[in-house]
């Protein structure tokens, strides 16, 4: 179905000096982490809904990953959270993910949903809760090493509602102490990713709040310590876009964290509120894999891309589709940058010349080079469609309601 709209999209993007074989080959090569999480009941702080169908344990929700994969070719790899993805044997579990032709991606550590962790895990003033809570870090290493996994991101939640409940720079050298015991534990090629959140659960101080304290910690630990950027996670107004390209220069961006938000960290669909600030970031990260430089092609290569969402409502494959396929789409507009034309006209001091540049990417209509490229892969031209079209989620139906939830 190589169909007259594509016919045209080539022509024109032909006429622009488009290299569209480059471009199809970037699209082929993007993968997306989803986080087994998003499979499962997630709320907001006011309730968790049950819905129907949802995976009852680890390997489930991995079964339900697959269809995701299956349908846009995106999504690889899963992310775990430890201990609500427990099994006793993980290498059941990578032998499982292997079976549905998915790897065990990023190991999640959860440090925030234990009595214990009330005041804090790692920053705690009790040296035993400080403990217990690097210890499950070394745990999370343990597992890494058993599901083959390379990253294991890290988001606390530590920090303190009331001016004076903490001191903040005893609990900046707690966290120092335990992921530094922990980056030990690290094999040569696994990574930690380093999360940060400017608030909530803590209302007043948090003790990784932006991404200069992780970026901070990351270069106190050495290479191997890198910083998540969790799209949601920044206060109102942030240009993410900006610490984006200032991390890929310090070769210390290890990945993304996807989502949007209106409000605060609100977990929606990535893309659905802000796709130009998603677009932006993509421009950005292209920008230095095109500027020729090996150590920033190097950065931008290792950069994990991970969705976080918490779909509340939604129902859970769909919106894991959804997700993905809008990361896909800002991707491939910001592939259309022609990055030349945008430095000459900073060159020349032309202002508007190169936001047009810039902008002009965002505007073009990229469905039918998103179509010819799934039809290229042998992948359905409307993943969401087929999904709808497919008995999977009515054959779910017969795990009932009660599924996992976090
Ligand atoms: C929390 O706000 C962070 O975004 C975490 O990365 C993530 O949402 C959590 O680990 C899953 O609950
Ligand atoms: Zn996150
Ligand atoms: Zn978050
Ligand atoms: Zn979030």
């Amino acid at each position: 179905m190589t169909d007259k709209a594509y016919a045209l999209f080539e022509e024109q993007q032909q006429a622009r000096g488009m290299d569209l074989n480059k471009i199809k080959s970037r699209l082929k090569a993007l993968q997306i982490e989803t986080p087994s999480w998003g499979y499962g009941d997630s709320g907001t702080r006011f309730k968790v809904f049950q819905k129907e169908g949802v995976p009852r344990d680890p390997f489930e929700k991995l079964e339900d990953a697959a269809q995701v994969h299956r349908l846009t070719g995106l999504c690889p790899s899963v992310a775990i959270h430890i201990p609500w993805d427990h099994v006793d044997d993980y290498g059941k579990l990578r032998s499982h993910a292997e079976s549905l032709n998915l790897q065990i991606g990023a190991i999640n550590p959860n440090l925030f949903q234990q009595e214990d962790y009330m005041l804090g895990s790692v920053t705690h003033t009790d040296p035993a809760v400080r403990r217990k809570a690097t210890a499950h870090l070394l745990e999370c290493v343990d597992i890494a090493r058993a599901t083959g996994s390379r990253d294991i991101s890290l988001w606390f939640a530590d920090g303190t509602n009331y001016p004076g409940q903490g001191s903040i720079r005893q609990r900046k050298h707690w966290m120092l102490e335990a992921l530094a015991e922990m980056y030990s534990a690290l094999s040569p090629d696994m990574r930690m990713l380093i999360e940060y959140k400017a608030f909530e659960p803590a209302f007043y101080h948090t003790d990784i709040a932006d991404w200069g304290m992780a970026y901070n910690l990351a270069l106190k630990l050495g290479e191997q310590a890198q910083v998540l950027v969790d799209t949601g996670h920044h206060l109102p107004g942030a240009n993410v876009e900006h610490i984006v390209s200032y991390l890929i220069d310090e070769g210390r961006l290890g990945g993304f964290h996807f989502n949007s938000y209106k409000y605060a960290d609100d977990d929606l669909i990535v893309g659905a509120i802000n796709p130009y600030e998603l677009f932006l970031i993509f421009y950005q990260i292209l920008d230095a894999a095109e500027s020729g430089e090996q150590r920033l092609i190097d950065a931008v290569n290792s950069i994990a891309y991970m969705i976080d969402q918490s779909h509340n409502i939604e129902q859970k494959i769909p919106a894991m589709i959804r997700s993905v396929l809008n990361v896909q789409t800002q991707y491939a507009k910001a592939l259309l940058v022609d990055h030349r034309e945008v430095a000459e006209a900073q060159q020349r001091g032309d202002v508007l010349g190169a936001e047009d540049a810039v902008r002009r990417a965002f505007e073009f209509d990229v469905t039918p080079l998103l179509h010819a490229v799934r039809e290229e892969q042998g992948l359905p031209v409307d993943p969401m469609r087929a999904y709808l079209d497919d008995s999977y989620g009515q054959r779910i139906l017969v795990r009932g309601k009660g599924g996992a939830s976090w």
